[in-house]
């Protein structure tokens, strides 16, 4: 049974993390790097071990450091949150080596799935419908190949990529050998590696991802789907459970066939199996390992916490919950609030001299921003979610029009306005988007 963990984190996840083990009773430990001394997490938590200098390689992503804090506080557990170390194998590994409870999937489970290829291979052995491709890594020598036999346009992607980086289209045959080469010179300053691989381009797909949890040892349910498609430069805006664009029994069949591939696998723990949705089609893309930042959309929905499921699971406790008794009860809304500049999003750090949270039913804001807290220069943007749920989408869009009117936060510039605008916008209201749409919507409408 864990009695004590280690939250490698910081920001708003590390302050749910906490939440969700005070819940449970037990005993939390926060790390923070010299920027984060004064922290929301840190303040709440039972200790707290500084871990070094601000720059996150030197602290958030230093696992000496924060094995060291385990050993110190007596952690039995760690909980790694998103981001930072939360998919890294190594990591796990190590923790594991000092008889630290890793609290997510196995080392093995985080490699297969880290590496675009296997995981991809993983997936359509595991029955999930992945988008027509390659078979593994395309050399320069025979891209053209593959490429006739998928079909242009097609995706060049990096194996060791992911989020949308190291990515080129061929629309035609002429344009194959320069797409080919420059993701591959891409990759191999990215990640290191420049082994790509080759897909059917598709041009207007929503990104739907679907939530399972496993508990290692061949049981797995799954949580529904969330609609991510609002993006703009892979980093996600606003995400929706369910999305609007499926029916029941497309969600019912999409889910159980991840929750069958997650119990053939035995998976462990909390974990996101990202699609393409095109035309009545699924098409696997790629598996997170870890809990994702929209998590709290499905726990609206489902009224599971996820947290408390991945700590069961890591107790070796199994899931709390049967799939015949997860009920889907209405429909959440998660908009991102970033302190970036609403129209530019470039970054806005400072100090928020006045934050003022909404409240009422169905309205949730994860964030461990306060009066006067300082935003430091050194990490990402985000500073908070708000999450609002209603019986339907449009209470639900009701509510988040009237929660988006009451929050104040200044000081600062945020991406609050953003999220004003898209409430009122008719294509947001029909659920009428896709990947593109944001990017679109911006440029149309920018001075
Ligand atoms: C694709 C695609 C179109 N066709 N694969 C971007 C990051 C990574 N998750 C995979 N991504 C894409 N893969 C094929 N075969 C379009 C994207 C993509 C995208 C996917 C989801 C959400 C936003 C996106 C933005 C641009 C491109």
């Amino acid at each position: 049974m864990i009695s004590k963990i280690l939250i490698a984190n910081r920001g708003e996840i590390a302050l749910r993390v906490l939440r969700a083990c005070k819940e449970l009773g037990i005993a939390t430990v926060a790390v923070h790097s010299t920027a984060d001394s004064d922290a929301m997490h840190v303040r709440l938590a039972d200790e707290s071990v500084c871990i070094g200098p601000p720059p996150s390689r030197e602290s958030y992503l230093n696992i000496h450091q924060i094995v060291a804090a385990c050993e110190i506080t007596g952690a039995d557990a760690v909980h790694p949150g998103y981001g930072f170390l939360s998919e890294n194998a190594k990591f796990a590994d190590i923790l594991e080596a000092h008889g630290i409870t890793f609290i997510g999937p196995t080392a093995e489970h985080i490699r297969l799935m880290g590496d675009k290829i296997t995981a991809k291979k993983t997936a359509e052995e595991l029955g999930i419908p992945v988008v027509p491709g390659s078979d593994g890594e395309v050399k320069p020598e025979n891209a053209l190949k593959v490429a006739r036999e998928i079909g242009f346009p097609v995706l060049i992607k990096a194996t060791a990529g992911g989020g949308g980086r190291g990515m080129k289209v061929a629309r035609t045959e002429e344009d194959l050998e320069h797409a080919v080469a420059t993701a591959r010179a891409e990759a191999a300053a990215a990640f290191g590696n420049d082994a790509v691989y080759m897909e059917k381009f598709l041009g207007r797909p929503r990104h739907i991802e679907i939530q399972i949890v496993g508990d290692g040892e061949g049981n797995a349910i799954h949580l529904g789907e969330r609609d991510c498609s609002l993006q703009r430069r892979h980093q996600k805006v606003w995400e929706e459970a369910n999305s609007p664009a499926l029916n029941v029994e497309q969600r019912m069949k999409i889910g159980q066939v991840c929750a069958d591939a997650m119990k053939k696998m035995k998976y462990r723990g909390a974990g996101t199996i990202e699609f393409l949705y095109e035309d009545g089609e699924f098409y696997f893309i790629e598996m997170n390992t870890r809990l994702q930042v929209e998590h709290p959309i499905t726990e609206a929905i489902t009224g599971i916490d996820l947290v408390h499921e991945q700590i069961r699971v890591a107790s070796g406790g199994g899931l709390s919950v049967k799939q015949e008794d997860v009920v889907f009860s209405g429909h959440a809304i998660e908009c991102r609030i970033n302190a970036e500049d609403a129209r530019t999003f470039v970054p806005s750090p400072g100090t928020i001299t006045h934050f003022h949270a909404p409240g009422g039913l169905g309205v949730r804001v994860d964030s461990g921003a306060y009066q006067g807290y300082r935003i430091p220069p050194y990490y990402d943007s985000l500073i908070g979610k708000l999450i609002v749920h209603g019986r339907t989408r449009v209470e639900c869009m009701m509510r988040l029009r009237r929660v988006l009117d009451e929050f104040v936060i200044d000081g600062i510039k945020t991406t609050l306005p953003l999220f004003q605008e898209l409430i009122n916008n008719q294509d947001i209201a029909n659920g009428d988007y896709d990947i593109h749409w944001l990017e679109h919507h911006l440029a149309a409408t920018s001075a």
